[in-house]
């Protein structure tokens, strides 16, 4: 099967750590497609950010259809224009921040999420409460560098998410935790094996949790809502994302 894992923003040092997390969990008769869109901000890390970034996804995805790709991966923490990748998609489309938080409500009965920027964390938290994750959701924890800085500076951030993931332990009463940005998706292996917890990135877990969706032979419900989009004219720079 085909597997499209989007990078929503359009740094492709991340796209290309994304893609090899991506690769190393998948089956091996799985195709990992790992790509970034054209335009877009260089990194999502507040609402306008991830405004900005859904035209470029929405583009990959009905590019993704046209290849015939059994199923899609928004690798955002903020599963930015979720929904709508649905509506364009006939397989699955799973968010990272969603796959993430159910994967660690299957192994735990609370997580805390350790997140990049500090001003991320509403965002983390609109989708906890969209997710029906509150009970499960212990707290959302920042380390306070931006998204860039896991590439420009991996050491210092390393350090940081691995002390805040530390603390989580120590003062959160949570039995897991889940890494709050597409960037740390190289990460989760080597602080669960030092902290001795669950430890959930969510590339990983959305690509298992696809494949296992294909396998069931799962893909978007046409029926109601996230049936495909009406089609109508789209005015200006948007002329060409008419659904036909
Ligand atoms: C993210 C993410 O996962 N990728 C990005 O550019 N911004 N979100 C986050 N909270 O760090």
């Amino acid at each position: 099967m085909k597997i499209k894992v989007i990078n929503p923003n359009t740094t492709a040092s991340m796209t290309a750590k994304i893609g090899l997390a991506a690769a190393a969990i998948a089956h091996p008769n799985t195709e990992i497609l790992a790509c970034h869109p054209d335009m877009g901000p260089v990194s999502i890390e507040s609402h306008y950010d991830e405004a900005l970034s859904v035209v470029g996804i929405l583009d990959e995805i009905r590019k993704g259809e046209a290849d015939g790709v059994d199923g899609y991966v928004i690798a955002c923490f903020g599963d930015p224009g979720l929904l709508a990748a649905r509506e364009l998609a006939q397989g699955p489309v799973l968010g990272i921040a969603e796959a993430a938080m159910h994967a660690a409500s299957f192994v735990a009965t609370g997580f805390s999420v350790v997140t990049t920027l500090g001003r991320t964390r509403v965002i983390a938290q609109h989708l906890v409460d969209a997710y029906g994750m509150t009970h499960f959701c212990r707290r959302i924890r920042a380390i306070d560098l931006p998204v860039l800085s896991l590439e420009e500076n991996s050491d210092i951030c390393n350090a940081a998410i691995l002390q805040e993931c530390r603390a989580a332990l120590n003062e959160d009463h949570c039995g897991a935790i889940v890494l709050g940005c597409g960037g740390m998706a190289d990460l989760a292996t080597s602080i669960s094996d030092q902290l001795g917890v669950p430890v959930i990135d969510g590339v990983s877990a959305a690509v298992k949790f696809v494949e296992a969706l294909v396998g069931l032979g799962l893909g978007t419900s046409k029926t109601g809502d996230l049936a495909y989009p009406i089609a109508k004219p789209y005015s200006g720079i948007l002329s060409a994302f008419r659904h036909s």
